[in-house]
């Protein structure tokens, strides 16, 4: 077994390694801290020995702080949504067996009964900070290090678990790919429960000894001000987050997005991803900033799977070639791989980067592989050397404004509704989130439905974002001669 190099983030530098409101901290502060949070974390224990841990934080000091302390001392890490209602983090934390839970002291409160429910220990980064550094074990880089909780076409999340070599290959094939370097300045507004945030700008950013500015959310006006002043020069989110920035510009002055047009206009590098970009926001964004918008292509399981060149063409609609280090093939519904260009196929990846295993679910891991391929159940096309995304083959997974939501997990708690009888979930075209998650149920006879009280019904039984932005009510669904819901012809209802 190899050992990994440790630690992911320059040791010893004077650099800044990250921004936090007002406070910033230096490569050397933060290592320290990390070791001594590991060295808190394993009190007498050598090795936690793939312990499960899970944080609920925001971007922040104490985030990196916790992630790392887990890594260094050989636990797993469980990073948590901090927008899950209750009831999802229940499944979270017994799914991943989690023992304790790191949180700030804002979260406490929130988090405390159903800690003690499940007899879990709830700590913060302050209980944790041993006076010193102690030893920290060697840890292999085939062990287990992260575990994500992604939706799918199943009615409860997956836990899927990277090892230590995946995290390190997803990092290095986008250093590389992206011209990583310590020079870089990135602002960090996405949530730190996905690849997207977690490996593509907070891991990348601190394994090139890069400066990272953290936000707790996107915070527009903020993150403007920053541009305005030309501190960043690496810009990367989901194509929503472009077209609010695009919407906000219509509630300000001209000479205000002149500012910060020329901002986006002097960075290296701008990056779309986690969701189609549509041409018309690309061409948009490049009237608007002279930015070509570099799309790539990721997935939970594989980190970043396919890029449009850095050096090079980056085109409209297209997702570009496949990483150094990733094996990519399209393969047929017979699993024949597809050879020529213009014929569509499933995305099947192969490589490093590749996750190991969907936790504690054998099946969902096995059924996930074909002859050692992941299959992504994303198609597409190769035009011209370059792969474009055609859609998914489930009807059952949503994309909004970035998060992949299941359908069957929404209408699993609309179910749970006194006067829906029955429900399907599809996720409808939408300017802003690309797909809008839409519901339609049928009632009890004589009950009426109102989309606010629903709404409100809907809080705390499932994160904000997951809440359909419509409900329509139909006297029943379509359904095949097998009695299931032929959902495309919902979408021709529309
Ligand atoms: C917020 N709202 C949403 C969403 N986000 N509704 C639908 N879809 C969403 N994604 C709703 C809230 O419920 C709320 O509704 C209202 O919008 C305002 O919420 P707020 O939090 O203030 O919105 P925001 O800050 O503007 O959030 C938009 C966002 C966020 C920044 C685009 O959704 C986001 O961070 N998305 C990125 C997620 C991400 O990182 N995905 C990567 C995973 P109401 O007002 O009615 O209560 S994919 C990945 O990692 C793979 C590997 C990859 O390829 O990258
Ligand atoms: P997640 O599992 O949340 O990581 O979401 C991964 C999914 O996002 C992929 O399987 C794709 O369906 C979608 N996705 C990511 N990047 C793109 C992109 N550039 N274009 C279209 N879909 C994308």
């Amino acid at each position: 077994m190899s050992e990994i190099p440790f630690p992911y983030l320059q040791n010893g530098s004077d650099r800044v390694a990250l921004v936090e409101g007002h406070n910033s901290y230096n490569y050397s502060e933060v290592n320290s801290r990390i070791n001594r949070f590991a060295t808190g974390l394993l009190g007498d224990q050598e090795d936690l020995q793939e312990e499960r841990i899970a944080f609920f934080m925001p971007a922040s000091l104490d985030y990196v702080t916790t992630m790392h302390g887990v890594w260094r001392a050989g636990g797993i890490a469980v990073p948590l949504n901090v927008a899950s209602a209750v009831s999802e983090l229940d499944h979270y934390l017994t799914c991943a067996s989690v023992t304790r839970m790191i949180a700030n002291a804002e979260y406490q409160d929130l988090l405390r009964e159903l800690c003690d429910s499940l007899n879990i220990q709830l700590l913060s980064v302050e209980d944790l900070l041993a006076e010193e550094a102690g030893r920290l074990p060697e840890i292999a880089a085939e062990r287990r290090a992260m575990m994500l909780f992604t939706s799918g076409t199943t009615n409860k999340p997956k836990g899927v678990v990277s090892t230590h070599k995946t995290i390190r290959a997803q990092i290095t094939t986008l250093i590389d790919a992206w011209a990583w370097t310590e020079e870089d300045v990135i602002p960090l507004f996405l949530p730190l429960h996905h690849i997207h945030g977690i490996i593509n700008i907070l891991s990348c950013g601190l394994w090139a000894g890069a400066t990272v500015h953290l936000f707790a959310k996107f915070d527009i006006p903020k993150i403007c001000a920053q541009i305005v002043a030309g501190t960043y020069n690496v810009f990367m989110a989901v194509p929503t987050i472009y077209v609010k920035l695009i919407q906000y510009f219509d509630t300000i002055d001209p000479a205000e997005i002149q500012t910060i047009c020329d901002g986006f206009k002097d960075m290296r590098l701008n990056i779309s991803g986690s969701a189609a970009c549509p041409v018309k926001l690309f061409n948009q964004w490049k009237d608007l900033t002279g930015q070509v918008l570099l799309e790539r292509y990721g997935m939970t399981e594989i980190g970043m799977g396919i890029s449009n060149p850095y050096d090079g063409e980056k085109r409209a609609g297209a997702v570009g070639q496949p990483l150094p280090g990733v094996e990519c093939q399209l393969f047929d519904e017979d699993d024949t791989p597809i050879t020529e260009e213009a014929i569509a196929g499933e995305i099947r990846i192969k490589g490093d980067n590749v996750f190991l295993e969907y936790w504690d679910n054998e099946a969902a891991t096995r059924e996930s592989f074909k002859d050692g391929w992941f299959c992504t159940g994303d198609v597409a096309v190769v035009e011209d050397g370059y792969y474009r995304i055609m859609g998914r083959s489930s009807v059952d997974i949503i994309k909004s404004g970035g998060y992949k939501l299941s359908a069957l997990e929404i209408e699993g708690v609309l179910l749970t509704h006194d006067d829906i009888t029955e429900a399907a979930v599809i996720g409808v075209e939408d300017d802003t989130w690309g797909e809008a998650v839409t519901a339609f149920v049928g009632i009890k006879d004589g009950s009426t439905l109102e989309y606010d009280a629903l709404k409100d019904w809907c809080d705390g039984r499932m994160s904000s974002y997951k809440i359909p932005k419509s409900i329509i009510i139909v006297e029943s669904l379509p359904r095949n001669a097998m009695g299931k819901v032929t959902k495309p012809a919902l979408k021709e209802m529309l």
